[in-house]
């Protein structure tokens, strides 16, 4: 059992919260609207009037407030810097890789050991065998408190000892969410205008799922060998690719759908053509992507 001193009582906070007490951690946890840390208390948490109470009567820190500001704004403090000294304080508040090295560096400047966290789930799947929740900073205090980590989500995965790592990974995977969220959005908006019922659209993107994700699956290997040239595996040319996506743009032309979407995929497809890589498989559109 660890005592942890618990910043954050949101929609996150609560059920992380609520997950550790279920696992029989003793939690004091501080909220800057005190009435929901004392509605945990419902649960066996002891609320606490300031961070600094929380975390001075604790093992160790937990933090999942809105962004690193937020949480910097408490961490900083002089009170809560010095009852962090020599304990171990996790940010599982959403942020990126600087805000994750920036806040590494200053806890270690601090005698605070450090583990920047990303949560890669909802509220309502905290605790589940199934989620997973990504660590980087350090090795040793993850190691040492998995079986809490593990309590939190059941595929907890430690990633580097760069504090910036986990919330990299956390962008990349989001990344790719948003390119199905974003690339559904289009599809739905041209379903839309051509009065295709989204049951029909449904049904033909499952049975054309196999497709995308070998497609998918294909370029990420490609780009990982850098096999980014047309060779007698290229599934399809940019050339190939960039016809066909004229079709789209022709139908969002055409039916007056916002063109955001559809001119951002394609600015990318235009500038390899300028660039005399017709030939060349999509995977050469990664070149496009980062700086040369
Ligand atoms: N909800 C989700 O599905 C995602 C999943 C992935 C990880 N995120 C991150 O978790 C952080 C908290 O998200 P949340 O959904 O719990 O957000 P809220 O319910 O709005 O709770 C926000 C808490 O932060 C406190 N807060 C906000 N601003 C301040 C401030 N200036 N000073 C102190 N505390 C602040 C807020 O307090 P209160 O409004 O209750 O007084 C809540 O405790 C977030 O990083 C997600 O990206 C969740």
């Amino acid at each position: 059992m660890t005592t942890i001193g618990f910043l954050g009582a949101g929609r996150m906070g609560t059920a992380l919260v609520r997950t550790l007490l279920k696992n029989g951690h003793d939690v004091h946890v501080w909220n800057r609207t005190p009435e929901k840390a004392e509605a945990l208390a419902a649960f066996g948490a002891r609320a606490k009037a300031t961070p600094e109470e929380a975390i001075s009567g604790a093992d160790m820190a937990i933090v999942n407030l809105l962004d690193y500001a937020a949480s910097d704004a408490q961490l900083r403090r002089p009170a809560v810097t010095e009852a962090l000294k020599g304990k171990l304080l996790v940010q599982l508040t959403s942020g990126s890789p600087m805000t994750g090295r920036e806040t590494g560096e200053w806890a270690t400047s601090n005698g605070i050991a450090y583990l920047d966290g990303a949560i890669m789930a909802t509220p309502d799947l905290i605790g589940d065998p199934e989620t997973l929740v990504l660590y980087s900073g350090s090795r040793p205090d993850f190691e040492q408190l998995e079986a809490l980590f593990m309590c939190l989500g059941g595929k907890s995965a430690f990633v580097s000892e760069d504090f910036g790592a986990a919330s990299a990974l956390d962008s990349a995977l989001l990344a790719q969410m948003w390119g199905t969220l974003f690339g559904a959005l289009q599809a739905l908006a041209v379903t839309r205008v051509e009065n295709i019922d989204a049951d029909t659209y449904a049904n033909f993107l499952k049975q054309s799922q196999p497709v995308i994700d070998a497609a998918t699956q294909d370029l990420m290997q490609r780009v990982r060998d850098g096999r980014d040239r047309g060779d007698e595996d290229t599934l399809a040319s940019i050339a190939a690719h960039s016809a066909a996506f004229h079709h789209l743009r022709d139908v969002v032309r055409e039916r007056g759908i916002n063109p955001a979407i559809s001119d951002a995929f394609g600015s990318l497809l235009e500038t390899a053509i300028a660039k005399g890589h017709q030939d060349d498989d999509f995977a050469m559109l990664a070149r496009f992507m980062v700086p040369s």
